[in-house]
């Protein structure tokens, strides 16, 4: 990702861009695949929960911030790495827990963290992310060091009481923070429709003081364009948004696939959803436009697919963390 400030003075997305795009959440895909696949060898020695289906919110939202800005994350929290300019190999290694990964091989999937690109954590706490990120945007505040942190969180997490002081105080002091929720319907087994009075959380928020928006999180258009808008109003010292995404979790809750419960929800609702596949319509719009032919996707497909291999490899062969190691990430200068 480049360093450069990118120009977002115009809502544009160009052909160079939409492929780029693409080809981020094709990535992504493929790597959240891969480790479905691998997980019952039991070499990934940590949980994990994986984003297939919610591609486009990460790579929308952070296509539109620069790598000196900040993300903070969650559990499900792989694409927003990868998306942030993350390293592939340092993601395997640490969902390997060695000591090459992201994080020292320490915090597994669910603690990611990589201050090189930005990506100053994700926590297991549902929540936890969230007052991180508004923390780091006072911090910005204060700094005046132009940076603007992007949130990101699930549905679930709008249950909890953190979420309403942080949306509070970054409107108190116009922090320059944007909140994404990624409402995709479920916290593990749980239907949104059940904990909340409405189908959305964006309702609750204040709409004079903050750029709300109920967007279609599956249209990566959508979800880059309004980024776009909240960036700048960042930046512009006028204080933070509220982005609620409409997307959907294809996949189990944890681990791999077939270790997910059945019953807890329609194969209809998960079919219907499949359907809109960001990747998948993007796809077609690219293809439709003479922008992309099969050829390039083969091509795409297996530099992935080298890639992904790459990066097991690496995992696999690297060496746990030392008894010695323990003491070193306690504290940060
Ligand atoms: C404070 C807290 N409560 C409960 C849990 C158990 N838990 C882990 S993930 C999860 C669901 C979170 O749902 P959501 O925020 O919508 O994210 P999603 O898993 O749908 O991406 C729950 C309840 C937890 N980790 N932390």
């Amino acid at each position: 990702m480049s360093q450069q400030k990118k120009n977002l003075s115009h809502l544009g997305i160009n052909r160079e861009l939409q492929k780029k795009m693409f080809y981020s959440m094709l990535r992504i895909r493929r790597v959240q695949e891969r480790i479905d696949q691998e997980y019952l060898n039991d070499q990934m020695k940590t949980p994990v929960h994986l984003c297939v289906g919610q591609e486009a919110i990460a790579v929308g939202a952070c296509e539109a911030i620069e790598q000196t800005d900040y993300i903070s994350s969650n559990h499900r929290g792989h694409g927003h790495y990868l998306a942030k300019g993350g390293n592939l190999k340092k993601l395997i290694a640490e969902l390997h827990c060695k000591s090459t990964g992201c994080s020292g091989g320490f915090g597994g999937s669910m603690h990611i963290i990589d201050t090189s690109v930005g990506h100053l954590g994700s926590s297991s706490i549902v929540g936890g992310g969230i007052p991180l990120g508004t923390g780091m945007a006072l911090a910005s505040k204060m700094k005046n060091n132009g940076r603007v942190s992007v949130v990101f969180f699930g549905d679930g997490a709008a249950d909890e009481g953190v979420l309403y002081e942080s949306i509070n105080f970054a409107i108190l002091r116009k922090l320059p923070v944007i909140f994404i929720l990624e409402n995709n319907k479920w916290a593990v087994c749980s239907p949104v429709t059940t904990r909340q009075t409405s189908k959305n959380i964006f309702h609750r928020t204040d709409q004079d003081l903050l750029l709300t928006a109920d967007i279609n999180g599956n249209d990566i258009a959508q979800v880059y364009k309004t980024m776009v808008q909240a960036v700048n109003r960042a930046r512009s010292g006028e204080g933070p948004s509220f982005i609620e995404c409409d997307t959907y979790r294809i996949l189990g809750h944890a681990g791999c696939e077939t270790q997910d419960p059945k019953g807890y929800r329609e194969l209809n609702e998960i079919n219907e959803w499949k359907e809109k596949c960001p990747i998948k319509s993007l796809k077609q719009e690219l293809m439709n436009n003479g922008f992309l032919e099969n050829n390039e996707i083969e091509h795409l497909e297996s530099m992935i697919k080298d890639e992904i291999d790459d990066a097991f490899a690496y995992a696999v062969n690297s060496p746990l963390p030392s008894a010695e190691d323990l003491h070193g990430s306690l504290f940060s200068e």
